[in-house]
Protein backbone atom coordinates (compact mmCIF):
# COMPACT_ATOMS: atom_id res chain seq x y z
CA UNK A 1 0.00 0.00 0.00
CA UNK A 2 1.17 3.59 -0.73
CA UNK A 3 1.40 6.14 1.70
CA UNK A 4 -0.83 8.27 0.01
CA UNK A 5 -3.49 5.04 0.57
CA UNK A 6 -2.65 4.25 4.03
CA UNK A 7 -3.33 7.93 5.15
CA UNK A 8 -6.51 8.12 3.36
CA UNK A 9 -7.33 5.27 5.36
CA UNK A 10 -6.58 6.22 8.66
CA UNK A 11 -8.51 9.40 7.42
CA UNK A 12 -11.13 7.56 6.92
CA UNK A 13 -10.92 5.38 9.65
CA UNK A 14 -10.69 8.84 12.37
CA UNK A 15 -13.73 9.88 10.28
CA UNK A 16 -15.79 6.42 10.78
CA UNK A 17 -17.48 5.35 13.92
CA UNK A 18 -15.60 2.11 13.51
CA UNK A 19 -13.75 1.71 16.66
CA UNK A 20 -12.47 -1.11 19.06
CA UNK A 21 -14.54 -1.55 22.09
CA UNK A 22 -12.11 0.02 24.21
CA UNK A 23 -11.92 2.71 22.38
CA UNK A 24 -15.90 3.46 22.20
CA UNK A 25 -17.13 6.37 24.69
CA UNK A 26 -19.94 5.54 27.34
CA UNK A 27 -22.95 6.58 24.56
CA UNK A 28 -21.59 4.82 22.31
CA UNK A 29 -20.88 1.47 24.58
CA UNK A 30 -24.70 2.11 25.50
CA UNK A 31 -25.47 2.12 21.83
CA UNK A 32 -23.44 -1.24 21.20
CA UNK A 33 -25.61 -2.49 24.64
CA UNK A 34 -28.85 -1.38 22.55
CA UNK A 35 -28.07 -3.28 19.19
CA UNK A 36 -26.89 -6.33 21.11
CA UNK A 37 -29.67 -6.67 22.62
CA UNK A 38 -31.59 -6.62 19.56
CA UNK A 39 -28.79 -9.23 17.80
CA UNK A 40 -29.50 -11.55 20.53
CA UNK A 41 -33.36 -11.97 20.36
CA UNK A 42 -32.81 -12.02 16.58
CA UNK A 43 -30.34 -14.96 16.64
CA UNK A 44 -33.46 -16.89 19.14
CA UNK A 45 -36.33 -15.48 17.20
CA UNK A 46 -34.46 -16.81 13.65
CA UNK A 47 -33.26 -20.27 14.96
CA UNK A 48 -36.71 -21.15 16.88
CA UNK A 49 -38.38 -20.20 13.85
CA UNK A 50 -36.72 -22.54 11.54
CA UNK A 51 -37.21 -25.51 14.76
CA UNK A 52 -40.60 -24.97 14.51
CA UNK A 53 -41.00 -25.15 10.98
CA UNK A 54 -38.77 -28.52 10.77
CA UNK A 55 -35.37 -27.56 10.05
CA UNK A 56 -32.09 -29.13 11.47
CA UNK A 57 -29.54 -26.87 12.38
CA UNK A 58 -26.71 -27.38 11.45
CA UNK A 59 -23.27 -26.68 12.66
CA UNK A 60 -20.96 -24.72 10.48
CA UNK A 61 -17.73 -26.19 8.71
CA UNK A 62 -14.95 -23.41 7.89
CA UNK A 63 -11.79 -25.27 6.75
CA UNK A 64 -12.84 -26.65 3.27
CA UNK A 65 -11.85 -27.93 0.13
CA UNK A 66 -15.34 -27.11 -1.42
CA UNK A 67 -16.26 -23.96 -0.69
CA UNK A 68 -18.30 -21.37 -2.81
CA UNK A 69 -16.16 -20.01 -6.13
CA UNK A 70 -17.62 -16.67 -5.73
CA UNK A 71 -17.38 -16.68 -9.57
CA UNK A 72 -18.76 -15.84 -11.86
CA UNK A 73 -20.63 -13.34 -9.61
CA UNK A 74 -21.42 -9.26 -10.94
CA UNK A 75 -20.82 -8.36 -7.29
CA UNK A 76 -17.26 -9.90 -7.33
CA UNK A 77 -14.67 -8.33 -5.31
CA UNK A 78 -12.37 -10.60 -3.62
CA UNK A 79 -9.12 -9.22 -3.07
CA UNK A 80 -7.48 -12.19 -1.57
CA UNK A 81 -8.80 -16.13 -1.45
CA UNK A 82 -7.31 -17.79 1.58
CA UNK A 83 -5.95 -21.26 0.78
CA UNK A 84 -4.06 -22.87 3.16
CA UNK A 85 -2.22 -26.64 3.74
CA UNK A 86 -3.36 -28.69 6.37
CA UNK A 87 -2.08 -32.52 6.85
CA UNK A 88 -1.05 -32.28 3.24
CA UNK A 89 -3.85 -31.02 1.68
CA UNK A 90 -5.00 -27.91 0.43
CA UNK A 91 -8.38 -26.23 2.14
CA UNK A 92 -10.18 -22.91 1.85
CA UNK A 93 -11.59 -20.70 4.19
CA UNK A 94 -15.54 -20.90 3.93
CA UNK A 95 -16.35 -18.03 1.07
CA UNK A 96 -20.56 -19.91 1.83
CA UNK A 97 -21.33 -23.49 2.62
CA UNK A 98 -23.88 -23.68 -0.38
CA UNK A 99 -22.05 -26.92 -1.45
CA UNK A 100 -22.41 -28.75 1.80
CA UNK A 101 -26.13 -27.50 1.91
CA UNK A 102 -26.18 -29.45 -1.19
CA UNK A 103 -25.30 -32.82 0.15
CA UNK A 104 -26.79 -32.40 3.67
CA UNK A 105 -30.36 -31.21 1.78
CA UNK A 106 -29.46 -34.59 -0.19
CA UNK A 107 -28.56 -37.17 1.81
CA UNK A 108 -28.81 -35.79 5.47
CA UNK A 109 -33.01 -33.88 6.13
CA UNK A 110 -35.41 -32.17 3.69
CA UNK A 111 -34.84 -29.09 4.93
CA UNK A 112 -31.76 -27.28 7.04
CA UNK A 113 -30.40 -24.23 8.20
CA UNK A 114 -26.57 -22.58 9.67
CA UNK A 115 -25.53 -19.88 11.72
CA UNK A 116 -22.01 -19.86 8.97
CA UNK A 117 -19.80 -17.49 9.26
CA UNK A 118 -18.32 -16.59 6.20
CA UNK A 119 -14.63 -15.29 5.31
CA UNK A 120 -14.44 -12.85 1.83
CA UNK A 121 -11.19 -10.65 2.03
CA UNK A 122 -13.06 -7.73 -0.43
CA UNK A 123 -11.72 -4.81 -1.52
CA UNK A 124 -10.21 -1.98 0.41
CA UNK A 125 -12.51 0.20 -1.65
CA UNK A 126 -15.57 -1.51 0.19
CA UNK A 127 -14.48 0.14 3.45
CA UNK A 128 -17.62 2.76 3.47
CA UNK A 129 -20.27 0.73 1.59
CA UNK A 130 -21.11 0.06 4.98
CA UNK A 131 -22.52 -3.46 4.12
CA UNK A 132 -19.01 -5.59 3.28
CA UNK A 133 -17.38 -7.07 6.09
CA UNK A 134 -14.74 -9.57 5.50
CA UNK A 135 -16.10 -11.33 7.97
CA UNK A 136 -19.70 -12.12 8.76
CA UNK A 137 -22.54 -14.66 9.15
CA UNK A 138 -25.15 -16.08 6.52
CA UNK A 139 -28.41 -17.91 8.04
CA UNK A 140 -27.88 -20.34 5.40
CA UNK A 141 -30.98 -22.74 4.49
CA UNK A 142 -32.11 -24.92 1.86
CA UNK A 143 -34.99 -26.69 1.41
CA UNK A 144 -35.26 -30.17 -0.78
CA UNK A 145 -37.57 -30.12 -3.94
CA UNK A 146 -39.09 -26.80 -3.30
CA UNK A 147 -39.33 -24.31 -6.18
CA UNK A 148 -37.88 -20.19 -5.74
CA UNK A 149 -41.38 -19.17 -5.07
CA UNK A 150 -41.65 -21.65 -2.19
CA UNK A 151 -38.42 -20.14 -1.01
CA UNK A 152 -39.52 -16.74 -1.38
CA UNK A 153 -42.71 -17.28 0.30
CA UNK A 154 -41.07 -18.42 3.44
CA UNK A 155 -38.57 -15.62 3.81
CA UNK A 156 -41.53 -13.31 3.22
CA UNK A 157 -43.69 -14.92 5.96
CA UNK A 158 -40.35 -14.98 7.69
CA UNK A 159 -39.35 -11.44 7.90
CA UNK A 160 -43.26 -10.29 8.86
CA UNK A 161 -43.47 -11.67 11.31
CA UNK A 162 -39.96 -11.41 12.96
CA UNK A 163 -40.57 -7.47 12.55
CA UNK A 164 -43.73 -8.12 14.23
CA UNK A 165 -42.22 -9.48 16.70
CA UNK A 166 -39.34 -6.85 16.91
CA UNK A 167 -42.20 -4.44 16.88
CA UNK A 168 -44.16 -5.76 19.74
CA UNK A 169 -41.23 -6.66 22.23
CA UNK A 170 -38.66 -3.91 21.46
CA UNK A 171 -40.69 -0.98 20.50
CA UNK A 172 -38.84 1.42 22.59
CA UNK A 173 -35.34 0.28 21.44
CA UNK A 174 -36.42 0.17 18.13
CA UNK A 175 -37.93 4.16 18.41
CA UNK A 176 -34.38 5.31 20.04
CA UNK A 177 -33.04 3.52 17.07
CA UNK A 178 -35.41 5.28 14.91
CA UNK A 179 -36.78 2.24 12.68
CA UNK A 180 -40.02 1.38 14.45
CA UNK A 181 -42.02 3.62 11.56
CA UNK A 182 -39.22 2.59 9.09
CA UNK A 183 -40.17 -1.58 9.42
CA UNK A 184 -43.60 -1.35 7.81
CA UNK A 185 -44.21 -3.66 4.70
CA UNK A 186 -47.46 -5.53 2.90
CA UNK A 187 -46.42 -9.26 1.36
CA UNK A 188 -45.90 -10.54 -0.98
CA UNK A 189 -42.75 -8.31 -1.95
CA UNK A 190 -42.51 -7.31 -5.91
CA UNK A 191 -40.30 -8.71 -8.54
CA UNK A 192 -38.19 -6.99 -10.60
CA UNK A 193 -35.74 -8.88 -13.42
CA UNK A 194 -32.47 -7.99 -12.86
CA UNK A 195 -32.27 -6.47 -16.52
CA UNK A 196 -34.83 -4.24 -16.23
CA UNK A 197 -33.49 -3.11 -13.24
CA UNK A 198 -30.47 -2.19 -14.92
CA UNK A 199 -32.33 -0.77 -17.97
CA UNK A 200 -34.01 1.75 -15.45
CA UNK A 201 -31.29 2.67 -12.96
CA UNK A 202 -28.68 1.78 -15.19
CA UNK A 203 -25.18 -0.45 -14.26
CA UNK A 204 -25.64 1.05 -10.58
CA UNK A 205 -28.79 -0.02 -10.19
CA UNK A 206 -27.62 -2.09 -6.49
CA UNK A 207 -26.87 1.63 -5.03
CA UNK A 208 -29.67 3.57 -6.46
CA UNK A 209 -32.39 0.78 -5.13
CA UNK A 210 -30.98 0.79 -1.90
CA UNK A 211 -31.26 4.55 -1.62
CA UNK A 212 -34.90 5.14 -3.42
CA UNK A 213 -36.50 1.66 -2.40
CA UNK A 214 -39.53 2.24 0.21
CA UNK A 215 -40.23 -1.49 0.68
CA UNK A 216 -38.34 -4.69 0.13
CA UNK A 217 -38.13 -5.71 -3.56
CA UNK A 218 -36.48 -9.20 -4.95
CA UNK A 219 -34.38 -9.20 -8.05
CA UNK A 220 -34.74 -11.97 -10.00
CA UNK A 221 -32.67 -13.97 -13.17
CA UNK A 222 -28.67 -12.57 -11.84
CA UNK A 223 -26.60 -14.66 -13.78
CA UNK A 224 -23.84 -15.94 -11.37
CA UNK A 225 -21.96 -19.27 -9.82
CA UNK A 226 -22.59 -22.54 -11.83
CA UNK A 227 -24.98 -23.58 -8.50
CA UNK A 228 -27.78 -21.44 -9.40
CA UNK A 229 -30.09 -23.28 -11.79
CA UNK A 230 -30.02 -21.66 -15.51
CA UNK A 231 -32.16 -22.46 -17.96
CA UNK A 232 -30.22 -23.55 -21.13
CA UNK A 233 -32.97 -22.93 -23.28
CA UNK A 234 -34.05 -19.02 -22.50
CA UNK A 235 -31.26 -18.01 -20.92
CA UNK A 236 -33.02 -17.43 -17.85
CA UNK A 237 -31.83 -17.65 -14.32
CA UNK A 238 -34.22 -19.19 -11.73
CA UNK A 239 -32.09 -17.20 -8.85
CA UNK A 240 -33.55 -14.21 -6.42
CA UNK A 241 -31.78 -11.70 -3.98
CA UNK A 242 -33.71 -9.48 -1.43
CA UNK A 243 -33.08 -5.87 -1.59
CA UNK A 244 -34.59 -3.76 1.38
CA UNK A 245 -34.77 0.27 1.95
CA UNK A 246 -31.39 1.80 3.09
CA UNK A 247 -29.23 -1.52 3.43
CA UNK A 248 -29.81 -2.76 -0.17
CA UNK A 249 -28.96 -7.38 -0.40
CA UNK A 250 -29.91 -8.79 2.45
CA UNK A 251 -30.37 -12.10 0.90
CA UNK A 252 -29.46 -14.58 -1.87
CA UNK A 253 -30.54 -17.81 -3.26
CA UNK A 254 -32.09 -20.00 -5.53
CA UNK A 255 -33.44 -23.06 -7.06
CA UNK A 256 -30.28 -25.48 -7.78
CA UNK A 257 -28.45 -26.99 -10.47
CA UNK A 258 -28.55 -31.08 -9.53
CA UNK A 259 -27.79 -33.02 -12.48
CA UNK A 260 -24.48 -33.90 -13.06
CA UNK A 261 -23.50 -33.08 -17.15
CA UNK A 262 -24.88 -29.37 -16.42
CA UNK A 263 -22.72 -28.20 -13.54
CA UNK A 264 -20.07 -30.33 -14.85
CA UNK A 265 -20.39 -27.75 -18.39
CA UNK A 266 -21.14 -24.81 -16.12
CA UNK A 267 -18.30 -25.59 -14.48
CA UNK A 268 -15.94 -25.97 -17.26
CA UNK A 269 -17.74 -23.02 -19.02
CA UNK A 270 -16.41 -20.55 -15.69
CA UNK A 271 -13.16 -21.91 -15.32
CA UNK A 272 -14.27 -23.50 -11.91
CA UNK A 273 -11.56 -26.58 -10.91
CA UNK A 274 -13.61 -29.69 -11.14
CA UNK A 275 -11.27 -31.50 -8.04
CA UNK A 276 -12.61 -28.91 -5.62
CA UNK A 277 -16.25 -30.60 -5.85
CA UNK A 278 -15.62 -34.30 -5.88
CA UNK A 279 -18.33 -35.30 -3.57
CA UNK A 280 -21.00 -32.87 -5.02
CA UNK A 281 -20.00 -34.55 -8.43
CA UNK A 282 -20.19 -37.71 -7.21
CA UNK A 283 -23.68 -37.23 -5.88
CA UNK A 284 -24.65 -36.17 -9.37
CA UNK A 285 -23.51 -38.41 -11.59
CA UNK A 286 -25.26 -41.18 -9.03
CA UNK A 287 -28.02 -39.14 -9.51
CA UNK A 288 -28.06 -38.49 -5.42
CA UNK A 289 -28.01 -35.16 -5.48
CA UNK A 290 -31.42 -34.02 -5.29
CA UNK A 291 -33.47 -30.58 -6.09
CA UNK A 292 -33.64 -28.21 -3.76
CA UNK A 293 -33.72 -24.19 -3.31
CA UNK A 294 -32.63 -22.19 -0.53
CA UNK A 295 -31.06 -19.20 -0.01
CA UNK A 296 -28.72 -17.29 2.95
CA UNK A 297 -29.87 -14.01 4.90
CA UNK A 298 -26.74 -11.62 6.22
CA UNK A 299 -27.55 -11.58 9.39
CA UNK A 300 -25.63 -8.41 9.93
CA UNK A 301 -27.09 -6.54 7.43
CA UNK A 302 -30.43 -8.04 8.55
CA UNK A 303 -29.10 -6.10 11.83
CA UNK A 304 -28.58 -2.92 9.39
CA UNK A 305 -31.69 -2.52 8.44
CA UNK A 306 -33.59 -3.08 11.63
CA UNK A 307 -31.21 -1.05 14.00
CA UNK A 308 -30.55 1.51 11.28
CA UNK A 309 -26.83 1.44 12.19
CA UNK A 310 -25.55 2.47 8.66
CA UNK A 311 -22.01 0.97 9.05
CA UNK A 312 -21.82 -2.47 9.60
CA UNK A 313 -18.16 -1.53 11.31
CA UNK A 314 -20.36 -0.11 13.99
CA UNK A 315 -22.78 -2.83 14.04
CA UNK A 316 -20.17 -5.64 14.66
CA UNK A 317 -18.61 -5.95 18.11
CA UNK A 318 -15.34 -6.48 16.72
CA UNK A 319 -15.26 -4.90 13.19
CA UNK A 320 -14.15 -6.86 10.36
CA UNK A 321 -14.19 -4.17 7.85
CA UNK A 322 -12.35 -4.74 4.06
CA UNK A 323 -8.71 -2.91 4.57
CA UNK A 324 -8.89 -2.19 8.14
CA UNK A 325 -7.53 -5.10 10.47
CA UNK A 326 -7.79 -3.85 14.18
CA UNK A 327 -6.45 -4.91 17.46
CA UNK A 328 -9.11 -6.98 18.58
N1 LIG B 1 -25.94 -18.59 0.50
C1 LIG B 1 -26.15 -18.32 -0.91
C2 LIG B 1 -27.21 -19.23 -1.45
O1 LIG B 1 -27.83 -19.98 -0.73
C3 LIG B 1 -24.87 -18.47 -1.69
C4 LIG B 1 -23.82 -17.43 -1.35
O2 LIG B 1 -23.75 -16.91 -0.27
N2 LIG B 1 -22.94 -17.11 -2.27
O3 LIG B 1 -27.47 -19.17 -2.65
Amino acid sequence: MTKEQTKLILKQLHESKIKQLNELSPEEIERKRLTTRITTHTLRYLSEYFVEKGFEWIMPVILSKATDPLWPDPDFSIEKRIEIEIYGETVRTTHSMIVHKQVLVSLLAPRIFIFSPNIRIEKRERLNTGIHGYEFTQLDFEIRGASSADVRKFVEELLREYIAFLRARFSSELKELGTYDLLSFSIPFKVMDSREAEEKYGEKWPDILREELKEPLWIVNIPREFYDYEDEATGVWDNYDLYVPRVGEILSGARREYKYDKIVSKMKRDGVPLENYKVLLSLAKEGRLLPSAGAGIGVERLLLWVTGIEHIGELQLFPRVPGIVLEL
